[in-house]
């Protein structure tokens, strides 16, 4: 690597030099912004980003003509190599759609044998974690909460709260890779929805067992 391009930002969004990247770093999580003081990607998810997912899709017809902004990721990039740790900050949105809360697209790993924790930073939430053999989780996401997600088990964030963001510091193994299209295609087998001033976990009527089809 030449000189100039170690002093080159590492993404336009990066306040990073590719150079310091090289050498250990922190930085802090606490104070009153939820967007870290250092990240080198931003990612927005809207609500057009979660088609099929969220039940009631008649409001999902009807929010859809403003496109809500749902949930936003703040990540620090590493290579994405076996050894490397992934890390940054997921920050839910307080909001529903019919009875069901915001919450994120939700994903397996790809390399189905690496997990993942979750540290709750600010807010109120579920993480909801199914696996391929047919069991299911829902932890509750509150601050000061640690997850661990099992290896081979999918994780959404649901924000539960209603009008807090759900603030949440994840880390991950280099190499796990994103499945998306598995839960885009067959959902969650829970849904999580608004009961009284809580939720409730109920059975998703529109999940697919591994298998079958739409
Ligand atoms: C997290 C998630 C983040 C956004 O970094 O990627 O919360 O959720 P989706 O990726 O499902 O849109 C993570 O679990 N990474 O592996
Ligand atoms: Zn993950």
């Amino acid at each position: 690597m030449k000189g100039n391009d170690m002093e080159a930002n590492l993404t336009p969004n990066s306040n990073r030099t590719i150079a310091s990247v090289m050498r250990p770093f922190g930085f802090d999580l606490t104070g009153p912004c939820a967007p870290p003081v250092t990240f080198d990607d931003h990612i927005e998810r809207r609500l057009s980003a979660l088609r099929g997912q969220f039940s009631d899709q008649e409001a999902y017809a009807r929010l859809l003509v403003s496109d809500p902004l749902i949930y936003e990721v703040y990540e620090m990039r590493r290579p994405e190599v076996a050894g490397e740790l992934l890390h940054g900050i997921s920050i839910v949105h307080p909001g529903m759609v019919g009875e069901e809360f915001y919450m994120t697209k939700g994903h397996f790993h790809s390399v189905r044998a690496t997990a993942e924790i979750y540290y709750c930073l600010r807010g109120h939430g579920t993480l909801l974690m199914e696996n391929e053999a047919g069991d299911w989780a829902a932890e509750t996401l509150s601050p000061g909460r640690v997850l661990y997600v099992s290896p081979g088990w999918a994780h959404r964030s649901i924000n539960t709260g209603d009008a807090e963001d759900l603030v949440t510091f994840f880390v991950y193994p280099g190499h796990a890779g994103h499945d998306y299209a598995t839960i885009e295609e067959h959902g969650f087998r829970k849904l999580v929805l608004a009961s009284g001033r809580g939720f409730e976990i109920v059975d998703n009527p529109r999940w697919l067992a591994a298998g079958e089809e739409r």
